[in-house]
């Protein structure tokens, strides 16, 4: 039953947030400027705990109720940072400001990822668009063997499941949750570039692109200098895997040449195919010996303890423990008994210790590195936690998806035997090099045109150049085009593919996981030659460098204080992302792939 009092207090609520227009009392000079700014990051502190708090409750349980509390609460955020951004403009050309206070404005200005317009009811609308969006997606089902089957459960059996009729079963039931999506999408995309060309901008992807320290139109051809950089290394994967595809499932299933059938790489949206080693590995070099996910079930590791390994690497480089509340307030495994948003995620909820991951854990080699990944967030946000509010980010938001997945690239071999989940002598030696790039390849490489692809859709989407009437059909091109993948069955309209991808009906912009492929592999190279490593590159761990770690955390404490290239180059000594670090890392992985392929009719 609806409570008067209680509608009453929302509505008291909502009234009283915006209508302060106190903004405009600041003069435009830099002094009124930097009062203003000292003023709004006052404001944005006061907001952020409550609307965390409630954010975190309702991804971890989803209701009709938290749904709504979470939209209202949504809504006065967009409101609050428009009105800020709004303002912030009015100091567009005044000269002579300090360097924080012109990056906090940029900040303010560029740093929505769904602006609403002014009008009345926009804010709430667009609000209550993403929070039921995200819920759907969260409260998704799809089947397998036709019984009713989480997403969290489909990601996972999607790595195991080797007949072809089921994995399509698979992916074309859990593709039936973007459905219900596509109006709210389109709406959502009209009100958000109404909010984007109130505050100057030409569309929503044009505000997405311009939070990089450069002008937007640079930032979309660096994505393409660097996917060019390195997907000829994708062309021999993708060459290599139908092949072995081919001879495992015959013509009928995967044929030898054309695109690859996407549900037969192990991962649902084709992004991450290292779940198929077993059937890509060549043998004999292919043989690496161990399944991380098997050395931690037969060592009786449990998702509490996977995260407690995570935490050791960290501490190992010098870092503080997780706070206590950490492990009491953390959600790291499905709940029996209610809906949640499984898709990992890590958060500080005060933006000083209030650690947190949300996640539903499974004991496989997959949730083993994603744990390393969000770990890498919450210890960054720890890292850069006495920066004042507006640099309480990473350097970029690639910088943040990065850093985690660094750390996880010390897990070599010799380091599973220093923690002791790998017996010494089951070490894989130098003959079985291939097969570890390989199964490294496999989990890292497709994610290279995959991580673009995601927001060049949405580009188009917000541009106006895919309309909603070819949002399903854009989206295969841009699989076709760039992944060399099909669905297993035919599309339409009435689906809506990219909805049944977390990130795209939480409209968490995707950009920033290509720039974390390209970073992590700079930030693992630069690590190693600061350890005095001097072997392959890939049997490289920093695992115990307290050096390393030092200035590692030097680069995180700056926050999003300075441009990014200040970041990179403080770790790095270079100041530009490049593909050669990665390249590097499988350099003798590709030769190899090139002789394999050499009878091949490579591309699609
Ligand atoms: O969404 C994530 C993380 C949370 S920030 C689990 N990732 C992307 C994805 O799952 O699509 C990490 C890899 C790419
Ligand atoms: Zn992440």
């Amino acid at each position: 039953m609806k409570s008067p009092l209680l509608t009453l207090a929302l509505t008291t609520t909502l009234l009283a947030t915006p209508a302060l227009a106190a903004e405009a009392t600041f003069p435009v000079t830099p002094t009124g400027a930097a009062a203003f700014i000292a003023d709004a990051e006052k404001q944005l502190a006061a907001f952020s705990l409550d609307a965390a708090r409630t954010q975190w409750v309702n991804a971890t349980f989803i209701t009709d109720d938290t749904d709504a509390l979470a939209a209202t609460s949504g809504a006065q955020g967009t409101l609050l940072s428009v009105k800020l951004a709004k303002a912030a403009a009015r100091f567009n050309t005044v000269k002579g400001l300090d360097f924080d206070t012109r990056r906090k404005l940029d900040f303010l200005r560029q740093g929505i990822v769904l602006p609403a317009p002014d009008r009345a009811g926009a804010a709430e609308e667009l609000a209550t668009l993403s929070t039921r969006m995200t819920s759907t997606y969260g409260k998704g089902k799809g089947t397998f063997k036709g019984q009713p089957t989480n997403g969290n459960d489909l990601e996972a059996l999607m790595g195991t499941t080797r007949d072809p009729a089921l994995t399509k079963e698979m992916w074309e039931s859990w593709h039936k949750v973007g459905q219900p999506m596509r109006a709210d999408y389109a709406r959502m995309v009209e009100i958000a570039n109404e909010g984007a060309r109130e505050l100057g901008f030409a569309d929503t992807g044009a505000m997405w692109r311009a939070g990089y320290d450069m002008p937007a139109d640079d930032f979309a051809k660096m994505i393409d200098t660097l996917l060019a950089e390195v997907n000829p290394l994708y062309t021999d994967l993708h060459c290599y895997t139908r092949f072995k595809l081919n001879e495992k499932y015959g013509d009928a299933v995967q044929p030898k040449t054309g695109p690859i059938r996407a549900d037969l790489l192990g991962n649902m949206w084709a992004q991450d195919w290292s779940a198929i080693y077993d059937v890509v590995a060549p043998k004999g070099a292919g043989d690496i010996g161990y399944d991380i996910g098997d050395l931690l079930t037969a060592k009786g590791k449990d998702p509490v303890a996977m995260v407690r390994t995570g935490e050791a690497f960290y501490s190992s480089l010098g870092f503080a423990p997780l706070p206590e509340t950490f492990w009491q307030r953390s959600m790291l495994t499905k709940p029996a008994d209610r809906e949640v948003v499984c898709h990992a995620s890590a958060w500080n909820l005060d933006n000083k210790d209030d650690l947190r991951i949300k996640m539903c854990i499974k004991v496989n080699a997959s949730d083993f590195v994603t744990i390393h990944h969000e770990l890498g967030h919450n210890y960054y946000q720890r890292a850069y936690n006495k920066q004042p509010y507006l640099y309480l980010n990473s350097a970029n938001d690639g910088f943040h998806e990065a850093i985690g997945d660094f750390a996880a690239l010390s897990v070599t071999p010799d380091y599973l035997v220093k923690i002791d989940l790998l017996d010494a002598s089951k070490v894989p030696g130098a003959s079985r090099d291939v097969g570890l790039l390989l199964r490294q390849a496999l989990e890292k490489v497709p994610g290279m045109p995959w991580t673009a692809l995601v927001d060049k859709w949405r580009w188009d989407v917000f541009s106006g150049k895919t309309p909603p009437a070819a949002y399903n059909q854009a989206w295969t091109d841009v699989r076709l085009k760039y992944q060399g993948i099909i669905p297993p069955v035919t599309r339409t309209e009435a689906d809506f593919d990219p909805g049944a991808k977390y990130h795209v009906p939480a409209s968490t912009p995707y950009a920033r996981y290509f720039l974390a492929r390209v970073l992590q592999f700079q930030f693992y190279e630069a690590a190693c030659k600061q350890a005095g490593w001097k072997g392959p590159l890939h049997r490289c761990s920093i695992y115990g460098d307290k050096k390393v770690g030092e200035k590692f955390n030097t680069m995180l404490a700056m926050g999003a204080s300075k441009p990014w290239p200040d970041a990179l180059q403080a770790f790095t000594g270079t100041r530009a992302m490049t593909g050669k670090s990665m390249l590097t890392y499988f350099a003798p992985l590709q030769t190899w792939l090139k002789q394999q392929n050499k009878n091949q009719q490579c591309g699609w």
